[in-house]
């Protein structure tokens, strides 16, 4: 059995569910990190000596790193099809890459964090105009980028679409000013539609919330 350590707000964890969900695998999951704690034991820590979440367990197989948890399930269980041979996979692992390198430090480490994670008081509003200008900006690369989809790779779901689409909820749920994206915007309507992006991604982060 397949065991994830980490708890269900964070979005990192959010992409490995989510992944497990698409590809039918049965799995537990276990609360840790946040107010659950568990992530300085010596057991976790040798586990993670990063000690954060999520931690992804297979037999003999232990990983950290959600987007090389993805791409570890995606290669060890997806088909051709969430898996592609490389010459297709190549150009959506680009995207895949640029969303964790370039969208997600905008998006979570960035507007999200100074929106739900930081005090009002304590809010810079000259850093996040800055975040929500540069959100603009690539918000439409992607939109261009997604183009009538249905899917990045065109009509097949692929593991480019766990790692594009896991901080969308957040992305289209937060309180500020969004570019006009209308092909984003239906790309993130059809995942709404996945049961297993509703179960396992839009989820609450109000507990997240620091007033
Ligand atoms: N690059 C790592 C980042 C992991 C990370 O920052 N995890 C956060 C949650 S999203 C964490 O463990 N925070 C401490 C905690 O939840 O206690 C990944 O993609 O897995």
């Amino acid at each position: 059995m397949i065991s994830v350590l980490g708890r269900n707000t964070s979005s990192n964890v959010q992409t490995v569910m989510w992944a497990l969900a698409e590809l039918g695998l049965p799995h537990e999951r276990h609360d840790m990190g946040g107010s659950f704690g568990g992530l300085d034991s010596a057991d976790y820590t040798a586990m993670n000596p990063n000690r954060l979440i999520p931690v992804l367990r297979d037999g003999d197989v232990t990983l950290w790193e959600s987007a090389a948890i993805l791409r570890y399930l995606a290669a060890a269980y997806g088909d051709d099809g969430f898996w592609p041979e490389p010459r297709r996979r190549a150009p959506l692992d680009m995207w895949a890459e640029w969303i964790k390198t370039t969208w997600t430090p905008v998006m979570q480490a960035g507007i999200f964090w100074a929106l739900i994670r930081t005090p009002a008081a304590k809010r810079d509003a000259a850093r996040l105009a800055d975040l929500v200008a540069r959100a603009k900006s690539l918000a439409g690369m992607l939109d261009q980028r997604i183009g009538a989809g249905p899917w990045m790779d065109g009509e097949t779901f692929t593991f480019a679409d766990i790692m594009c689409g896991h901080l969308l909820y957040r992305y289209y749920t937060l309180d500020f000013e969004r570019a006009e994206t209308p092909n984003l915007d239906a790309y993130y309507q059809r995942l709404t539609e996945r049961p297993a992006y509703a179960e396992h991604v839009m989820i609450s982060y109000d507990g997240l919330r620091v007033e």
